[in-house]
């Protein structure tokens, strides 16, 4: 049964389109186009998962929603090798899952908020203030970690890069990593990847 990804456009489902062609096995990308006035994703996604976000996984009679648990479920049943994940022993797996879930977590929240109050006037507004400084402790938390590391889970690619990706190109987008040297390496680093490659050939 073939793997089937449910894709919104410019969307953190990104990372799984990236993931999955990191694992290279077969898989369908199904592709949905965002409301043009509301941003929101169409009401199609509402017929496989009641969130009716993007990324959803549908694997055989399986459908998963959350980047963090669909890279997990996809970590622990197709890479058996352990070729995109640390082996639960080893010193790199609780910083591996710490990053895994930071994509969604602590270091994501402050960027996306940012997103939510684009859209309104926050002249003024002391949480403003609150949201730039949040957005600098977690570039600044990053830049030290990829300083100290090549990867995000230690000294091997896993799928944590691929989860923490979008937040770095949107950062790079908006020119946020111009003192930021270790993480625009690192970004440099995974856009030699053949697998970021086909990623932007998926459209983002
Ligand atoms: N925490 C969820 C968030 C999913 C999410 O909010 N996806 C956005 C795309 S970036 C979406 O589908 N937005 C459209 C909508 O909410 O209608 C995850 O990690 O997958």
């Amino acid at each position: 049964m073939t793997l089937k990804l449910h894709h919104l456009n410019a969307s953190r489902s990104q990372r799984i389109v990236w993931l999955l062609a990191e694992l290279g096995v077969p898989h369908e990308i199904v592709h949905y186009k965002r409301n043009e006035v509301t941003n929101l994703a169409p009401p199609e996604l509402l017929k496989i998962h009641p969130m009716g976000k993007s990324p959803l996984l549908e694997d055989g009679d399986v459908v998963i929603a959350e980047t963090g648990a669909i890279a997990e479920y996809l970590m622990g049943k197709y890479d058996t090798a352990f070729q995109l994940h640390p082996r639960p022993g080893s010193p790199d797996f609780p910083r591996y899952l710490e990053w895994i879930h930071a994509a969604e977590g602590a270091v994501f929240l402050p960027g996306l908020l940012q997103v939510y109050f684009s859209r309104v006037d926050m002249t003024g507004n002391p949480v403003q203030a609150m949201m730039a400084a949040e957005r600098e402790k977690a570039a600044a938390t990053i830049e030290a970690h990829l300083s100290k590391y090549p990867y995000f889970a230690g000294e091997h690619f896993t799928a944590a890069d691929c989860l923490m990706g979008f937040q770095i190109l949107m950062a790079s987008a908006q020119g946020g990593l111009d003192n930021r040297p270790a993480t625009k390496a690192w970004l440099e680093k995974m856009q030699a990847r053949p697998a970021w490659q086909k990623m932007m050939e998926v459209g983002i």
